[in-house]
Formats: C-alpha cells, sequence, structure tokens
C-alpha cells in the first residue's frame, strides 16, 4: 500500500460523525499504515550504528526485503559498506557487494542496502533502528550520550507512521526517560508515541564469533512504550526472525536483557571462584566442571578463564548497577561478581608466577609469550580483552612480555604497546614460559607444547593434546 492510501485511512479516520475516537482511529491508521507498508516491504528501514550489531542487522533486513540506509559517523565504515567491504566478522563482504548493488533485477527478494553519515536520510525511513554503543565512562558508570545524541539527530526527521526502536543495551527506564523526551525536542507539534509515531525497545542478542545462533533464528524480544508501539514492532521483526516475544513494556525488555548478561557475569565469577578454590585444593576444575555437567537437570556449565571481556557482559550489569545506586539499593551480586572477574589477570599473572619459581626463574626479567589477545576464543576482538590485563600486569612486574594472535599484529595494553611476534618454534622455545589467554582453534595445540618448556592455560586450550615434555599448568 502507498503512503497515500495510508493517509486517505488516517483523513477518513478523523471525519466527524465516526463512533471512534478521532485519537484512536488516527493510532489506528498510522498502524495500520506502518503494518501494511512492512507487509509490502515497502518500508524503508534506518539502522543507526554500524557495529557488530547494527551491520548485521542491516544485512538482515536488506535480505529480507527491505531497502535499508546505514548510517554511522565514521565515513570510514560508510564507505567501506557502499563498497562491499565488510569489517566485521560475521558478515562476508560478498553478502555486502551483493545487497549494496544499485542495480538489483525486479525480481530480487532483496532490498537495496546504502550507508551514509546523513541524518536527514532518516526522513526518508518509516523505521530507525538504534544500535549504538553504551559503554561506560571512566568512572564506570554509564554513559548514553551515543544514544541521546542519536536520539536527538532522528528527532529533526521525525515524521508521522514511523517506529523507533532502541537496541542498545541500557538501565531499565532509558527508552521512555532518555529517547523518548529527546526524540520530541525537535518533533512536529502535538506529536506522541503511540499515535503519530511508535517507540519501543528490543535487546540485540548477539553472540560473535560462533555460527549457529544468528539474528533470524534468535527469538527477539520487544517492549513497547504502548500496545500499538509493540504491534508495530512486532510486525516489523517477524517479517525477518523466526519468533518474537512482546514484553509488556521498554522496562521490561530493558530488564530482560541484564538479566541475560548478568546471569552470565555472575556465573563467570562463580566459576573463576572454583577455579581459585580447587587451585587451592589441588583439584582439576576442568575435571570437575565437566563432571558436574553430566547432572541432566539444574546445572549448566560456565568455565574459567583469565577475566571477563567484549563490551557486554562486563558493561551491561554496571548500568543495572548503577541504576540501582540511584535509587539507593546496591546490587551485591554485580559488584561480587565484578570483583571476582576483574581479579582473574593478577590470579594468572601469579600462576605464571609460581610456575616461574618452579624452575628458579623469577618473573621479573622472564621471557614470557602471551598467546591469544581477543577478549575470547575465534574472535577478532580486543575489547574489554582479560589478556590485555594480563599483558599489563605482567609487564608491570619486570617480565620481558610478548604476544602473539592470529588476528591481531599490535596490541596497546595501558603503557604498553607490542607488536605481534612471529609465532615460530624457535619463539615458543625461547620463551621461559608461553601463557594461553584465548584458545583460537587455528592454534596447532600439539606443536605449541612440543615446542614449549613451560606453559600456563588458561582456556584449557591444551586439555586434548596427546604425550609431551612440555610442563603445563591449568587454572
Ligand atoms: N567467558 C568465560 N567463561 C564462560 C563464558 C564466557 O570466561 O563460561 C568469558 C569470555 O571469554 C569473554 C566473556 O566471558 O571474555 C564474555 O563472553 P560471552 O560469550 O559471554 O559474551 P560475548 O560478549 O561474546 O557475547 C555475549 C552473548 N554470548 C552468549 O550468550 C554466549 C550474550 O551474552 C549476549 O547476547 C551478547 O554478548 C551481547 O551482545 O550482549
Amino acid at each position: 500500500m502507498g503512503r497515500f492510501a495510508g493517509a486517505w485511512l488516517q483523513i477518513c479516520a478523523s471525519e466527524p460523525g465516526l463512533n471512534e475516537p478521532t485519537t484512536k482511529m488516527t493510532n489506528i491508521s498510522t498502524q495500520t499504515e506502518l503494518e501494511s507498508r512492512i507487509a509490502q516491504r515497502e518500508a524503508v528501514v534506518a539502522v543507526v550504528g554500524l557495529g557488530y550489531v547494527g551491520l548485521p542487522l542491516a544485512t538482515v533486513f536488506a535480505s529480507g526485503g527491505f531497502d535499508v540506509i546505514g548510517i554511522d559517523t565514521d565515513p570510514g565504515r560508510v564507505a567501506a559498506i557502499n563498497s562491499g567491504v565488510s569489517y566485521i566478522q560475521d558478515v562476508p563482504s560478498a553478502l555486502l557487494t551483493d545487497l549494496t548493488d544499485g542495480d538489483k533485477n525486479a525480481e530480487s527478494a532483496s532490498g537495496n542496502l546504502s550507508a551514509t553519515t546523513d541524518y536527514a536520510a532518516i526522513a526518508d525511513t518509516d523505521v530507525v533502528l538504534i544500535c549504538v554503543p553504551t559503554p561506560l565512562g571512566k568512572t564506570r558508570d554509564p554513559d548514553v550520550s551515543y544514544i541521546v545524541s542519536a536520539a536527538n539527530s532522528i528527532s529533526h526527521h521525525l515524521h508521522k507512521s514511523m517506529l523507533v526502536v532502541l537496541e542498545s543495551t541500557t538501565y531499565p527506564g532509558s527508552t521512555e526517560e532518555l529517547v523518548l523526551p529527546h526524540l520530541l525536542k525537535h518533533a512536529p507539534e502535538n506529536f506522541s508515541v503511540g499515535a503519530e509515531f511508535h517507540l519501543a525497545f528490543s535487546p540485540e542478542r548477539v553472540d560473535p564469533g560462533q555460527g549457529k545462533w544468528t539474528i533470524v533464528n534468535t527469538p527477539k524480544v520487544i517492549g513497547g512504550v504502548t500496545q500499538a508501539c509493540t504491534n508495530v514492532a512486532l510486525a516489523l521483526y517477524s517479517s525477518v526472525v523466526d519468533k518474537v516475544i512482546p514484553a509488556s513494556s521498554p522496562k521490561t525488555a530493558e530488564m530482560v536483557k541484564l538479566l541475560e548478561n548478568t546471569f552470565r557475569a555472575a556465573n563467570i565469577a562463580l566459576v573463576n571462584e572454583m577455579a581459585i578454590i580447587c587451585d587451592r585444593l589441588g583439584v582439576d576444575v576442568w575435571e570437575v566442571i565437566d563432571v558436574a555437567s553430566t547432572k541432566p537437570f539444574g546445572f549448566m556449565p560456565f568455565y574459567p578463564g583469565p577475566g571477563l571481556g567484549g563490551h557486554c557482559i562486563p558493561v551491561d550489569p554496571q548500568y543495572l548497577a548503577w541504576k540501582m545506586r540511584t535509587m539507593d539499593y546496591t546490587a551485591r551480586f554485580i559488584q561480587l561478581a565484578e570483583e571476582i572477574n576483574f581479579g582473574m589477570p593478577k590470579f594468572v599473572v601469579d600462576k605464571v608466577s609460581d610456575a616461574l619459581n618452579g624452575h628458579a626463574k623469577p618473573l621479573k626479567g622472564s621471557k614470557v609469550l602471551v598467546l591469544g589477545v581477543s577478549y575470547k576464543s575465534d574472535v577478532a576482538d580486543l575489547r574489554e580483552s582479560p589478556a590485555l590485563d594480563v599483558i599489563h600486569v605482567l609487564t608491570s612486574k619486570g617480565a620481558d612480555v610478548a604476544f602473539h594472535d592470529p588476528y591481531f599484529d599490535h596490541v596497546d595494553a595501558e603503557e604498553v604497546s607490542l607488536d605481534r611476534t612471529e609465532l615460530t618454534a624457535e619463539v615458543l622455545n625461547h620463551a621461559d614460559c608461553v601463557v594461553v589467554t584465548a584458545g583460537h582453534s587455528v592454534y596447532d595445540w600439539q606443536w605449541i607444547v612440543d615446542n614449549t618448556r613451560l606453559l600456563v592455560d588458561t582456556r584449557n586450550a591444551t586439555s586434548g593434546i596427546g604425550p609431551t615434555d612440555c610442563e603445563i599448568h591449568r587454572l
């Protein structure tokens, strides 16, 4: 249905004498108009923020038949997308090339994807999905400046029958207390949410680096400010994802996401503490977890590691903790989990120091090779990586540190700046100790241990190797 037909519905709806109050009919016509444009794939979708959430999401909507306009403040990202070059591990360049190829034939099932730095493009769209970063500031309080900036920019171009969805993980209440007022700041007169435009929260659920769960097959939670908002957002997402899950409000949907990620942070902290306890008991924590995992109900394995990385799990629970502090409540589980998880890099360095000590070698002056600096195995992402903390602490204690990671040729770990070393048998042999902080599957672990004298494995990456002379210490 074209925009004119929708407008006709609106004129009828406001016709005096109808037995429905005009406002209600306007809501319905606005909702109906947008839903029909979605159904016809005539709705144009804008995605603001083209990072590890926004770019995959943009490709899903374009592949689903929508014309998509990606908006990002980084001209490099915009140029890369428009020239079909992907910078996100889970988005193939071939897909971008196909979606950004302007002259698709009429039968093409996909829509066209293009990118721009100009928010004015929003004026020609029907849906805006906000996927901007929500980091922590220097004091580890929420930094919502990206959300506020996006909402302000969008508000200049907000028009009738639009749907705005916040996908960025944030504290409960953000959509209604933060996004809504900024959207209305420059909106036309008499613009109300649920009537002239719609607003919802729908958390991203992306697990970088694994292929099984995608945007399409992962259930999508949606909480609208009004029922009409929820309905429109359900109509939008159900056109591209297999399952949509309505929540009763944006705040509920915001809290769902924070429970999901706090659940992970707390359970990772629990198992990290179990690693510390098993270390003192002289018990293999990896065997304990594997054997406990035979329990067919009421148990879910998590695994110890060098700390908590990525830009979600270490960060999102702090948004909830901050919100609770403003309500005079201390979220103790979140606090304790942060304390344990952030203490792991030092625990790892203590293990390295003890291992060297067993060979009468002080940590100071010892050659330590760190293998795998990504925040987790098989991803190319350094954000909040605990490996950088391990490198920083090792260096601060006088160790002579080198690193290798197939995904990075350089790292900056606070004051430490390192170029990648080549990974050769000689380099391994030359190291007084090798520390595994990301268990990338591309590594030949048998070859590594066969050429290493002393190794500290924080990821159980060497669990599958055969007999070796290498002395291996695991968390
Ligand atoms: N980690 C452990 N032990 C574990 C699991 C993870 O030490 O048993 C560490 C990882 O090495 C990593 C950190 O925790 O440093 C976070 O890993 P993660 O896989 O929990 O988190 P992300 O950021 O890679 O992806 C997560 C999603 N992952 C999973 O659900 C498995 C999910 O938590 C969120 O949907 C997503 O971030 C997000 O964007 O919020």
